[in-house]
């Protein structure tokens, strides 16, 4: 599947402006941008730390699966993204081997990246999303 590395980590919030008081002020991790993402209905903030980002989410929508996740579980870790070369052929290797997606065909993200997430039941309680980005 060729795994490349830990591409973001994404974090759950409430308010997008208070929780970079905390990760942009206080721990001092730059903000390099704030993007809208309305297939997925939230708005994202990208902290580059190293090779990988911390990803911060904001429901636009209470309906929003990051809106239900808030309401159920309260802010917090949402899910963790691997890069990927190829998003199909890796989902495919998943799909052969039998594990549960959510996602079948890849969708865009954030930043220009097509992904894909694998449901946390087949990964032991962790919501796994593939991350393809384009090549530079
Ligand atoms: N991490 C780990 N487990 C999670 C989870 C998460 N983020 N979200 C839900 N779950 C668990 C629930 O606890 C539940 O477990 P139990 O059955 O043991 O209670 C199970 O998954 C099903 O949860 P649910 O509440 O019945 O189902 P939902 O309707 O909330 O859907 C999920 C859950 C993962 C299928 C849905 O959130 C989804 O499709 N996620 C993918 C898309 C996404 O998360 N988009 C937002 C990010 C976008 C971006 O990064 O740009």
């Amino acid at each position: 599947m060729n795994l490349k590395n830990i591409d973001h980590i994404g974090i759950a919030v409430a308010n997008l402006q208070e929780s970079l008081a905390f990760w942009e002020s206080t721990l001092g991790i730059e903000l390099h941008g704030i993007e809208e993402v309305p297939e997925q209905k939230v708005r994202t903030a990208f902290l580059p730390m190293g090779e990988a980002e911390i990803e911060l989410l904001e429901p636009i929508s209470p309906d929003s699966t990051v809106g239900k996740f808030i309401e159920k579980r309260g802010e917090g870790l949402h899910h963790i993204a691997i890069r990927v070369d190829n998003i199909e052929a890796a989902l495919a290797e998943l799909k052969a081997k039998g594990i549960q997606l959510i996602d079948e065909t890849p969708r865009d993200g954030a930043g220009g990246t097509r992904i894909a997430f694998v449901h946390p039941k087949a990964a032991h309680g962790v919501l796994l999303e593939l991350c393809e980005r384009k090549k530079k």
